[in-house]
């Protein structure tokens, strides 16, 4: 039963269907399937096919496009659910897609994770100019900067905000963690990022661990 209905939401993500996707995550909620398994094995799973369709061009930008809007419709669903887990606020994070990149639903699923464990996000959206991370992070008095990027010409620009942070002196005050599909440990250490994780969980796992390590 639970399989049925996380596969239909699967089902219509990939056909971009935002408003069927809405009703059946609702459903699956009210059928008491754990808002983690609906994002990951309804939502993510849908648009990870999306996505190799994508790469292997069977389908195109406005496929795409409407897949993401129907993501996102479901993630909108599930967001109280998955906060609704979380702890005491444990600190600040101002978070972003990094300049020349619009692709914002990893970035999303860090920020919400985040929430979740506790920390007070401050989501700048995509296309974020370095000096924006810096003057946000400045003005919040931020614990953590985290920087997305899904493409390969626009990771570079994580590095200008590092660079920007070190302009100003003030690199050292923050926890600077860096993710995306395309994004590895040994870019992290290449550009002198903190933490690099895979997922969205991870995220806000290893900033919650580096926030308290810090404090202590
Ligand atoms: Co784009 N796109 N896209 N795209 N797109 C990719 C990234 C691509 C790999 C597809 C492909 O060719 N196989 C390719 C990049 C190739 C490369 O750089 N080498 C690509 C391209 C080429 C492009 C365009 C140039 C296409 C064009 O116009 N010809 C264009 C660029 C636009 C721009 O940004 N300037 C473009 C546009 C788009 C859409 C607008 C259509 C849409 C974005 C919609 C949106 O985001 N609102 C889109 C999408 C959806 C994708 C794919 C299919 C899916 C990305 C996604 O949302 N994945 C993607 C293919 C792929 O990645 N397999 C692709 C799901 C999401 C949950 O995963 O974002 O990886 P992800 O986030 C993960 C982790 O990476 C991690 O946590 C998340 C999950 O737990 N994570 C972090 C992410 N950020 C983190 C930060 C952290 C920690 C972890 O710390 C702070």
């Amino acid at each position: 039963m639970a399989a049925a209905i996380i596969e239909e939401i699967s089902e219509f993500l990939q056909k971009g269907r935002a408003k069927n996707v809405k009703k059946l995550v609702e459903e699956a909620l009210a059928q008491g399937i754990d808002a983690q398994e609906i994002l990951n094995e309804g939502l993510l799973s849908g648009m990870m096919i999306v996505g190799g369709k994508f790469k292997r061009n069977e389908v195109f930008v406005p496929e795409v496009l409407v897949a993401a809007r129907a993501m996102n419709a479901g993630v909108a669903i599930l967001e109280p659910h998955l906060v609704a887990a979380g702890n005491e606020p444990m600190g600040k994070a101002v978070i972003g897609t990094v300049k020349g990149d619009l692709h914002d639903i990893g970035k999303n699923l860090v920020a919400m994770m985040m929430k979740a464990a506790g920390f007070e996000v401050y989501d700048l959206g995509v296309d974020v100019e370095a000096e924006t991370f810096v003057e946000k992070a400045e003005e919040v008095g931020a614990d953590v900067i985290g920087m997305s990027a899904l493409l390969t010409t626009t990771m570079p620009n994580m590095q200008s905000v590092i660079d920007a942070l070190n302009a100003k002196g003030v690199r050292e005050k923050y926890i600077v963690m860096i993710g995306g599909a395309p994004v590895t440990e040994s870019f992290k250490e290449q550009i002198g990022a903190d933490y690099y994780t895979a997922d969205a969980t991870s995220a806000a796992e290893v900033a919650k661990a580096a926030v308290e390590a810090k404090k202590a």
